[in-house]
């Protein structure tokens, strides 16, 4: 019998070096015996960098199934703290952590996994800790399967054609193949759809009949939820916001239309401000969507007098968050400059391109008003466009303030340049506000009438013209 090599403790430390790192069997016992283990199996993730890391940590239950649990695990090096965490709450003393469920993951079915992420400090050096255990059993199970095959892999068969006509039913879970959104048939597709307004305000506007008009009626393919963090938006109802998502996601998904979670960051403009907020949430919506094909993730809405380097810091941050949980989404970054690409700030997108966020299976967002931005900015998109992969969460055919009259022409060329881009978009936004960029008059939320165009207004009717076109998305 060929022996088993036993891993040393410098592969172990290799392993960590790139990213994920199983530790099956705590990775130095014979792999027989980390086969005969039951208990529990845990996959330790870290980015790192100078001094700071943030650390993913997967947590399989292979015993009885637990009603509230405790995860132990030691640093090896005293130097390593955890600071902020997520989906646990933390304690410290010396080398030795322990992770406590919160109200939300704390049953484990036999065979159930969760996921838990902490922000921490070091000094010296950052290895992987050792010795977990799960409510005191030690975690020397392995985590199957051991090779996750990278999220960008394309699909190694071809998928059966598809048995429906929507839009998910055609393209399927998609993903990111260069600068494009593609379907589950590797090809180059364009969602168009409509945005809510405001959870906090006009939760009124999304009954099913509303849904019903919007995918029958308006045949769009995508709802964009726009969930406010702050102007009493999910901050002061965390738990409720989250339902109310969760909620619109069901009800895109049961007619077949992709649903965005936007994360609506707008003011403050520095995603930071809302960094223990988004993680929480997106591992919250994240874990309980992730078998669902019409999620994507919008992380922020509009940074604003804040740097590329500090969106995509927080970029780095909840990208993890949302993977742990839900490997193959498409997650969509905010930009600079309430995500004009920098430009409302003096800048392009040369600031992306020089660093792009690191992770695989994103895109960037751009904003704009179609009555306050116009050539220059179209002119930066069809520029950005061959280098990174856009997607267009917001726009208005009114002025930035949401407000004013329907610039036709300016609308008509941007819709035109995204639509030969291939470049998604949602229009700001599908409700019955008082202002020019609602789709609908006021007082036809509380009506419940959506369909046709006697409910709409003049920016209503032009977006159901562009959005009820047939799409032409490639089924081989
Ligand atoms: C606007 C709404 C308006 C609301 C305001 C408050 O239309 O009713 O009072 O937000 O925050 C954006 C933002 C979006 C704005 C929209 C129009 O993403 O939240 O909505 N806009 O001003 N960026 C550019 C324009």
């Amino acid at each position: 019998m060929t022996p088993v090599p036993r891993p040393t403790r410098r592969t172990l430390l290799a392993a960590s070096a790139v990213g994920a790192l199983t530790l099956a069997a705590t990775a130095l016992l014979p792999a027989v015996q980390a086969q005969a283990a039951t208990g529990c199996a845990v996959t330790y993730t870290s980015n790192e960098w100078q001094g700071g890391f943030t650390a993913t940590v997967t947590i399989k239950n292979l015993g009885d199934p637990v009603n509230g649990w405790t995860l132990g695990f030691s640093f090896p090096t005293a130097g390593q703290r955890v600071g902020q965490g997520w989906s646990a709450t933390y304690q410290q003393t010396g080398t030795a952590v322990t992770a406590r469920n919160v109200d939300y993951n704390g049953v484990l079915g036999t065979g159930a996994s969760t996921s838990i992420g902490f922000n921490g400090t070091w000094t010296g050096a950052n290895p992987a800790p050792t010795a977990f255990t799960l409510n005191g059993t030690a975690c020397t199970g392995s985590t199957t399967p051991t090779s996750t095959p990278p999220t960008s892999t394309p699909p190694t068969s071809t998928p059966p054609p598809p048995t429906g006509s929507t839009p998910v039913a055609v393209n399927g879970q998609l993903r990111v193949c260069g600068v494009n959104l593609c379907n589950q048939y590797g090809r180059p597709i364009q969602l168009r759809g409509m945005s809510t307004h405001g959870l906090q305000w006009f939760a009124q506007c999304y009954p099913d009949a509303s849904l019903d008009a919007l995918a029958n009626d308006w045949r769009a393919d995508l709802l964009r939820i726009s969930m406010y963090v702050q102007e009493q938006g999910y901050e002061t109802d965390p738990a409720g916001f989250t339902n109310r998502v969760n909620t619109l996601v069901d009800k895109a998904e049961a007619r077949g239309m992709y649903a965005l979670i936007d994360f609506h960051t707008l003011t403050p403009g520095d995603p930071m401000f809302n960094l223990d907020r988004a993680k929480t949430f997106f591992a919250q919506v994240s874990a309980r969507n992730a078998a669902k094909k019409n999620v994507i993730y919008e992380i922020t809405n509009e940074p604003n007098g804040v740097s590329w380097s500090t969106i995509r810091n927080y970029a780095e941050q909840v990208i993890p968050v949302i993977r742990a949980n839900d490997p193959d989404a498409v997650v969509i970054v905010g930009t600079r400059g309430w995500s004009s690409l920098g430009v409302s700030e003096g800048g392009n997108s040369d600031e992306i391109v020089a660093n792009p966020v690191r992770a695989d299976n994103i895109m960037y967002a751009f904003h704009f008003y179609a009555a306050s931005h116009r050539d220059n900015y179209r002119t930066e998109v069809q520029r950005a466009a061959a280098r990174l992969p856009l997607f267009v969460t917001e726009f208005g055919t009114v002025t930035y303030t949401g407000d004013g009259a329907v610039d036709t022409a300016s609308s008509t060329a941007w819709l035109d340049l995204l639509d030969r881009l291939k470049i998604s978009y949602a229009n700001w936004t599908y409700s019955d506000a008082a202002e020019g960029s609602a789709a609908f008059k006021p007082g036809t939320c509380y009506a419940g009438t959506f369909a046709g165009t006697s409910v709409l207004t003049p920016s209503g009717v032009f977006m159901r013209e562009r959005i009820r076109t047939p799409d032409n998305f490639p089924t081989s």
